[in-house]
């Protein structure tokens, strides 16, 4: 007897102990893609539906748990009479099954309401192409009388981080070069399928400047998992300025520093795949990246203002020293335009991971690209290759790079 009660009391402490981790993981303070903690209007929508649901299944649950239990201890076998055994409680099974009908339509008509909300697109202010492949996101702007007050004028192509006007109802169009992706920013809005051929679209409203984390959520090959993606939300005068700082001319380094030299390995090693806008060839022409020659996706990012942007390769890896990262995510709404748009300072440029990357980007991040191996692609590869740089040419790249702001 003595030893069954140990054992009854050492499975309820563990069941316990369960229940309660499991719960502290909810409650996670650092939980940047909690869906429970909506940071706009759609992701609000969203909480609101799927709360209510939550609470009556947890109200059953302690039901159901508790009647079992009580069943357990109640009607556990002493050795006594098998009770009269009946079949079929017509009243009974007719409330089962009315009960959970009604609880059903009751959930299933805001659900309905939701999907409809969430679907509109004739109050958006402003459009942002979305472009999914392995394993990077591409985000175009396209020329549009929305966005700013006075429009944007000109395309403007960037990667990784989407940056959008907080408070304004922005629309993506999202679709993918390769194969199917999904884009999904938890704290913003629900998923939406990148899918090769078509457009979806999907509404975007933060209601505060900040930083919204989010991760491409369909498995789409080797570096699924480095396929991340930031929402990067500004207040109406700093995306103004993001805007027209993207539109800037290009300015060459000075001649005889690293970074012009860096400009020459650039020409020679990188813009055949990485366009740069305004860069230009020793004949003094503009030149043009053929991505499309050399990459499965016929897409890669353009580097034009990498030093705009604090992350890199599917936002996967920082251009932020850690410090500075944790600055930035931490700002508060007030400070955050202003510090986003500082882009990475020297004293705050992780050069070490993108020299590891420059040294072996499929060592950093596994990608297909032994363009021997890969038959249907035409020798086109999934990823950026080894280019086999010395340490001398990184130096001299990053030195380039780190001005490209
Ligand atoms: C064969 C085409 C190709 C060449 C050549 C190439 N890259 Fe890349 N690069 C890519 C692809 C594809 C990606 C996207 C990889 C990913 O994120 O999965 C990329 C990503 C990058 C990124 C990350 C950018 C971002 O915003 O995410 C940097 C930086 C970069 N390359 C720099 C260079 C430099 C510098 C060179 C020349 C030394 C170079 N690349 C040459 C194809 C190429
Ligand atoms: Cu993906």
């Amino acid at each position: 007897m003595t030893n069954l009660r140990t054992r009854y009391r050492r499975s309820a402490l563990s069941a316990a102990a369960v229940g309660a981790l499991t719960l502290l993981a909810g409650c996670a303070k650092d939980a940047p893609q909690d869906t429970f903690q909506p940071a706009g209007e759609n992701a609000r929508e969203i909480n609101n539906l799927q709360r209510p649901p939550f609470m009556i299944a947890g109200v059953v649950l302690v039901i159901v748990i508790g009647v079992v239990f009580l069943c357990v201890i109640k009607f556990r076998d002493r050795g006594q009479v098998i009770p009269k055994q009946t079949h079929g409680k017509p009243a009974l099974e007719i409330a089962l099954t009315i009960i959970p009908a009604l609880i059903l339509i009751g959930i299933g008509i805001p659900t309905v309401k939701t999907l409809f909300d969430l679907a509109k697109t004739s109050d958006t202010q402003c459009v942002v192409n979305v472009t999914g492949q392995q394993w990077w996101w591409e985000y175009d702007y396209p020329v549009q009388p929305g966005c700013l007050p006075g429009g944007i004028t000109q395309p403007i192509v960037t990667a990784n981080q989407m940056v959008i006007p907080a408070g304004q109802h922005v629309l993506l169009r999202i679709t993918s070069r390769d194969v199917i992706h999904s884009f999904w920013i938890p704290k913003l809005n629900g998923k939406r399928d990148a899918v090769p051929g078509r457009v979806h679209t999907l509404r975007m409203q933060a209601d505060q400047p900040g930083m919204y984390l989010g991760q491409c959520t369909e498995f789409c090959g080797l570096s699924h998992a480095y396929m991340r993606m930031e929402a990067v939300a500004l207040d109406a005068p700093g995306f103004s300025a993001w805007v027209t700082n993207q539109l800037a001319a290009y300015t060459p380094p000075p001649a005889g520093t690293p970074a012009a030299d860096g400009e020459a390995v650039f020409l020679a090693n990188c813009s055949r795949c990485h366009q740069v806008n305004g860069i230009a060839g020793s004949d003094g022409k503009p030149v043009i990246a053929r991505p499309d020659l050399w990459v499965y996706s016929g897409a890669t990012p353009n580097l034009t203002n990498l030093m705009t942007r604090t992350t890199f390769a599917g936002a996967s890896f920082d251009l932020l020293t850690p410090d500075c990262r944790a600055k930035l995510v931490d700002a508060k709404s007030a400070d955050f335009t202003a510090l986003y748009l500082k882009g990475v300072e020297a004293n705050c440029l992780d050069a070490v991971q993108l020299r590891e990357w420059l040294r072996n980007p499929p060592g950093k991040k596994p990608m297909y690209t032994d363009a021997t191996k890969l038959g249907p692609t035409n020798g086109k590869t999934r990823g950026m290759p080894n280019l086999g740089l010395s340490e001398n040419q990184i130096d001299q790249i990053i030195a380039y790079l780190a001005e490209r702001k």
